[in-house]
């Protein structure tokens, strides 16, 4: 557990990776998946041991970051997962025999008797007993009707609570029945207040993947939380790859009009850890850090559009390597040497090196985190567009952003909603000492600006807020 405070200052909290003690895969060789396959509830990982883990969530309290950790609660550790102490901290288990002494867990714990199909796994996703009583890919199913199995887990997200942490991420709760996860929320306990006003209660999201068409809906969950919605990233990777005669000026609406949940219900992101890498749902129209100049346009549009509450990727690059479309690749884990996770070393030019691709510190995406901070609030307005994939929106009189993914030029003179003045653009460059390092925009007395975006520049598209005015 490490993080940059040049890193940390800009974000307002990170999500980070499941800390519990998981299962040690060696065949493939350590795969970034064996972090979903819990053996006890210790926080004792490759990430590191609970001292570094509260070093880290103290450190990052201390300014003002919050940290939401991966619940990993719907199950233990694959039903092959076999028998010894092939886990991160060394903890017995035998998965055969649905042992788990370090929690303590035993057969009682799992759903085995409870799911109705023959194989004992999810064998259709149109039958919500299955997806909830049955094991997803083979992973032992905990009984979370049980009072006993509630406690063993709010035991585990109630130390996380007193630590710091400010809330979670469930995982897989299509996979858990609604009011079985709020049984489990009604015992946690309040935010540490070291940090967070007395009565604050853990920030919840659940990741249900509901992009039509199952027999679960993300609705069921709006009573615990907000909830992940997948359709948001697969939606906005069509656009801007223009695939299916999509374009950016059908983006008018975007949001409830697209059929997403309501605003304040969502969790929204452009690619996650699994589908950046063809795990989970959404398919090949994802954009992720591989295609960097779309993926920076998909991330720039959701973090100045109002719908729901944003989440950047931060990832790290592996040898892709494509057999009939599909990345063989996909299971590699972190950079390390001989297993031990490499440092995030930061080079000169503020990138990462050691195979990090820290996202969040790339100039257009990091100055647009800002920017979504700047106009938060503000209206949705001052939309334009050319009918095709030339668009352009204000929100309110604090922010204004114009995009060129047409294959000619843009340049025309536009409504922004600011106040006159020289403002810089935060994509092709940072404000710097009052001086800008990128391309200046002028907004004249009644709010308007001439814009021009070549259609081949580095990044076709410009941003300017209230505290990139020069
Ligand atoms: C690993 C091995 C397995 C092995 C297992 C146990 O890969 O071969 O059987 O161990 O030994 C991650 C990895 C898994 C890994 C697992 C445990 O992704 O490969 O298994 O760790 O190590 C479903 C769940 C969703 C889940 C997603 C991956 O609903 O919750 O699968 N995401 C989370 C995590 C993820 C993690 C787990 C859960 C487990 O984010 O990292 O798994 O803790 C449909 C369903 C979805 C379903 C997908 C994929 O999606 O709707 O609910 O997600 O299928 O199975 C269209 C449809 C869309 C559909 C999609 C894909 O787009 O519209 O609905 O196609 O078919």
């Amino acid at each position: 557990f490490e993080l940059m405070l040049n890193d940390i200052v800009k974000c307002q909290s990170i999500s980070i990776s499941p800390p519990n003690e998981n299962i040690v895969v060696n065949n493939p060789s350590r795969p970034w998946w064996e972090r979903y396959q819990p053996i006890s509830y210790k926080i004792c990982t490759r990430s590191g041991n609970e001292n570094e883990f509260r070093d880290m969530v103290t450190r990052c309290n201390n300014v003002g970051v919050r940290i939401y950790v991966d619940a990993v609660i719907n199950h233990m550790c694959g039903e092959g997962g076999g028998a010894g102490t092939s886990s991160t901290c060394g903890s017995y288990f035998n998965a055969g025999n649905r042992e788990f002494p370090a929690v303590p867990y035993s057969g009682w714990d799992f759903n085995d008797g409870k799911c109705k199909t023959s194989s004992g796994g999810i064998e259709s996703y149109n039958d919500a007993y299955q997806v909830r009583d049955c094991r997803l890919v083979g992973l032992l199913d905990l009984a979370l009707e049980k009072d006993y199995v509630r406690t063993q887990i709010a035991n585990y997200l109630n130390n996380l609570i007193d630590i710091g942490v400010a809330g979670f991420r469930l995982d897989a709760s299509k996979h858990m029945w609604p009011g079985d996860i709020k049984a489990v929320l009604d015992k946690l306990h309040n935010l540490n207040t070291k940090w967070f006003p007395g009565g604050s209660r853990p920030f919840i999201f659940q990741e249900v993947i509901d992009l039509g068409g199952e027999a679960i809906t993300s609705s069921e969950y709006f009573g615990n939380g907000r909830v992940t919605e997948f359709k948001y990233g697969a939606k906005l990777g069509t656009v801007i790859r223009r695939w299916n005669g999509e374009k950016m000026a059908y983006l008018k609406n975007w949001g409830e009009g697209w059929g997403f949940m309501p605003s304040d219900r969502a969790l929204v992101f452009v690619d996650n850890h699994d589908n950046q890498r063809g795990h989970g749902a959404g398919g090949s129209s994802i954009l992720t850090f591989w295609d960097a100049r779309l993926y920076k346009m998909a991330v720039g549009f959701m973090l100045a559009h109002p719908y729901g509450f944003t989440r950047v990727m931060s990832s790290y690059r592996w040898p892709r390597y494509f057999v009939n479309g599909q990345d063989v690749n996909d299971w590699i884990g972190p950079p390390n040497n001989n297993g031990v996770i490499k440092e995030v070393t930061i080079n000169p030019d503020t990138t990462c090196g050691n195979d990090w691709v820290c996202e969040h510190r790339w100039r257009q995406i990091r100055n647009m985190v800002i920017f979504r901070n700047v106009v938060d609030g503000q209206p949705f307005q001052n939309w334009w567009d050319n009918g095709s994939n030339q668009v352009a929106f204000g929100r309110g009189n604090k922010g204004f952003i114009v995009f060129n993914n047409d294959d000619w030029s843009l340049s025309t003179t536009l409504q922004t909603g600011l106040p006159g003045g020289t403002y810089c653009d935060v994509i092709s460059g940072d404000k710097i000492n009052g001086n800008c390092t990128g391309i200046k925009v002028y907004v004249s007395s009644d709010g308007k600006a001439q814009f021009s975006i070549s259609n081949s520049a580095e990044d076709p598209f410009i941003a300017i807020h209230a505290d990139s005015k020069l």
